[in-house]
């Protein structure tokens, strides 16, 4: 399970149940007010997923409480039940008291059957606090890399509906990314085309 230092990935951490809550929770929040969309990099790309954020709004390379980039409306506010499952989350995959880990924000990416995210590092928060992820929907490749340096070696894993990952400590700002989705492997109780994958994180604001 632990792939790196801080790095643990727990297959199969969310039943179905809790997936279909969480996706349709992601769902609300795509139409809400703040719609998903697909971010406009600074320098003029367009990213393939589609986000939507919840507790502030992030456009590379910041965030803000409202999205100036959308239609300038105040994002959805980070829910209680959201820290709570956070907390498990990282209780879970550290084997450890949570620390009162306190998520203000979530990055909520869908991904269709032609979307990837290129090697990045996730360095936008003032925090050093983990990240955890959960995946929904179709698997992926997920790739792992480094920090110091965005090429090789990566170490590739394939994250599954329900699976959790959590990036802390030394793997906090390591170089990741998703080469590729695999289309139609999501299980059709959850009644849903692509993958979706929640980030929480602390912006340190
Ligand atoms: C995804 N999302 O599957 C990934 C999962 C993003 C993003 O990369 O920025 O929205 S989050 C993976 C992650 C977060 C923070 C640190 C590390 C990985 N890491 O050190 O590998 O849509
Ligand atoms: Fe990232």
């Amino acid at each position: 399970r632990e792939v790196a230092p801080g790095a643990v990935h727990v297959p199969g951490w969310l039943d179905l149940d809790r997936q279909l809550d969480l996706l349709a929770a992601c769902r609300a929040w795509a139409s809400g007010p703040v719609p998903v969309r697909h971010t406009v990099l600074p320098r003029g790309g367009v990213m393939s997923v589609q986000t939507v954020c919840v507790g502030w709004h992030w456009q590379p390379y910041r965030y803000t409480r409202t999205a100036d980039d959308v239609n300038g409306a105040r994002v959805a506010e980070f829910p209680a039940w959201m820290v709570t499952l956070g907390r498990e989350a990282l209780a879970a995959a550290y084997d450890r008291p949570d620390d009162g880990y306190t998520p203000d924000t979530a990055l909520i990416n869908f991904y269709d059957d032609q979307a990837r995210m290129g090697m990045h590092q996730d360095k936008d928060e003032r925090s050093a606090a983990p990240v955890v992820s959960l995946s929904i929907g179709d698997a992926c490749l997920f790739r792992f890399g480094n920090t110091g340096t965005r090429g090789r070696p990566y170490t590739d894993i394939r994250l599954e509906s329900g699976d959790l990952f959590v990036f802390g400590g030394p793997s906090r700002f390591a170089y990741h990314g998703v080469p590729k989705v695999y289309p139609g492997t999501a299980g059709p109780s959850l009644g849903m085309k692509g993958r979706l994958n929640v980030t929480m994180r602390v912006t340190g604001l």
